[in-house]
This record gives structure tokens, C-alpha cells and sequence, in this order.
């Protein structure tokens, strides 16, 4: 039986994740900050879920995360899904701590956990599936610190998969546009009716396209790897080019 690591499994694209994974036969290790919502996964999975802890910005946890040994102690596959977005804000009106959270998080917490995972997935032949978003590709106003890390991470992924030659580990980075999820409600710190409005009428991707698609990526056969994929619901597409008249 295979064992796969989820950050961020306490809501949206991890608990999704969690629940495909689980169905499909797999073990799977959920971690985030809300001990309550893993709880729930686990009454939910039973023992093939061992919910832990961790908060992306501890990076004490995340070794101890790393060296977890006896029954759970192999990981074949490592989804750093873990990430949020601060407010939407222009640079020069944004508030740093929330921006910290956020670098600490999608940047510092999932290098910090990939590297010290890395014994054990190359010991695996594993994969690392990194949660991306079309904001690391393309530009929107207000997003350049949370898009930037999104580049980061497709960026890292691309190139880890050169630092992993001839290991057998694959990488992958997953490049979601607009899925309905927590994802808005802490982008504008809880607004549910803002995060109802901006989905309305979009028939947005929900969490369990995309636990579909990640469990699809984690099933291919070893020879193959998926290098990036990016997904946006039908009804969302680009915007052009704005331009400022004097
Ligand atoms: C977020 C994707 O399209 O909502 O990662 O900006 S989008």
C-alpha cells in the first residue's frame, strides 16, 4: 500500500485529496493547523489517515514531519498543497505580515518540507505534486506577491525534477485558475458573501476536480512524468492587456 503526504488537509483541494487518495487504496498523512477539521477526516477515513499538526511556517515541525519512522514512516508521494493568498492589495497598500504568512508558507514551509522529504521519496522512486495556480503565469492586479510565490513554485518544480535525475522521482506542478474553495474566504479574511459573488455564475472548478486530477497525476506509470498542468473552468479565460491613458 502506498502512503502519500498532503499539507493542507484540513479543507478544499487537501481534504478532496485526502478522500480520493484514501478511496483509491492509498494511506495518506494529512497536515495542517485546524486539529479539529483533521480529526473529522480521520472519523470520516479511519486508520488509513493519520492526521498531524503542522503549520507550514514551523520549520521544527517539518523536519520532525520528515523524519516520521515506523509504520508511517515511507512517503511515495508528497503533495504540498499547503498555500494561501493575502488580500488583494497593490504592493504599496499591503499589509507585510500578511505577505510574510504567505512567502513562509507557499515558499519557505514547502522548500523546507520537500528537501528534508527527499531521502524518502528518492528511496521510493516517490513523486512530488506542488500546487501551482495560473496566477504564477499570468498577471492580475493586486496579486503580485501571492503569483510570484505561484511562479516559485512552478519554477522550483521544473527544476527540482533536473535536480532529481536518474532518481526516478517525478515532479509535477499543478496550475489550478478559479476552484471554489476556502481559497477566496481567507484571501479577503472570511467575506462569505464577497466569495459567493465572485464564483456566481462561473460554474468554478470544485476541490474534487482537482483531487481527481492529482490522484490521476499520482497514478501514472513510473515512466512517465506530467510536468505542469494547467486547468481553468470553462467560464474563466484571460483578460488582455489594460492600458493607463495620460
Ligand atoms: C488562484 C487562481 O484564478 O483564482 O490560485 O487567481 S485564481
Amino acid at each position: 500500500m502506498k502512503t502519500c503526504l498532503i499539507t493542507g488537509a484540513t479543507a478544499g483541494i487537501g481534504a478532496a485529496s485526502a478522500r480520493a487518495f484514501a478511496a483509491a487504496g492509498w494511506r495518506v498523512i494529512g497536515t495542517g493547523r485546524r486539529v479539529e477539521r483533521l480529526q473529522g477526516l480521520q472519523e470520516e477515513l479511519g486508520s488509513a489517515f493519520l492526521p498531524l499538526a503542522v503549520d507550514m511556517q514551523d520549520l521544527g515541525a517539518l523536519e520532525d514531519l520528515a523524519r516520521l519512522d515506523g509504520e508511517w514512516g515511507t512517503v511515495d508521494c508528497l503533495i504540498n498543497n499547503a498555500g494561501l493568498a493575502p488580500p488583494m492589495a497593490d504592493l504599496q497598500d499591503s499589509e507585510w505580515d500578511a505577505l510574510k504568512v504567505v512567502l513562509d508558507t507557499n515558499v519557505t514551509g514547502l522548500v523546507a518540507l520537500t528537501r528534508a522529504l527527499l531521502p524518502k521519496l528518492i528511496a521510493a522512486r516517490g513523486s512530488v505534486i506542488n500546487l501551482s495556480s495560473v496566477a504564477g503565469t499570468y498577471p492580475y492586479r493586486g496579486g503580485a506577491v501571492y503569483g510570484a510565490t505561484k511562479a516559485f513554485v512552478r519554477q522550483f518544480s521544473l527544476m527540482l525534477r533536473n535536480d532529481l535525475a536518474g532518481t526516478g522521482v517525478r515532479v509535477t506542478s499543478i496550475e489550478p485558475g478559479m476552484a471554489e474553495t476556502e481559497f477566496t474566504l481567507v484571501r479577503n479574511g472570511g467575506d462569505q458573501a464577497a466569495s459567493d459573488a465572485l464564483y456566481a455564475g462561473l460554474d468554478p472548478m470544485t476541490a474534487e476536480d482537482l483531487a481527481e486530477t492529482i490522484l490521476w497525476v499520482a497514478s501514472r506509470p513510473p515512466h512517465l512524468n506530467i510536468n505542469a498542468l494547467e486547468l481553468m473552468p470553462t467560464r474563466q479565460n484571460w483578460a488582455g492587456f489594460a492600458m493607463n491613458r495620460k
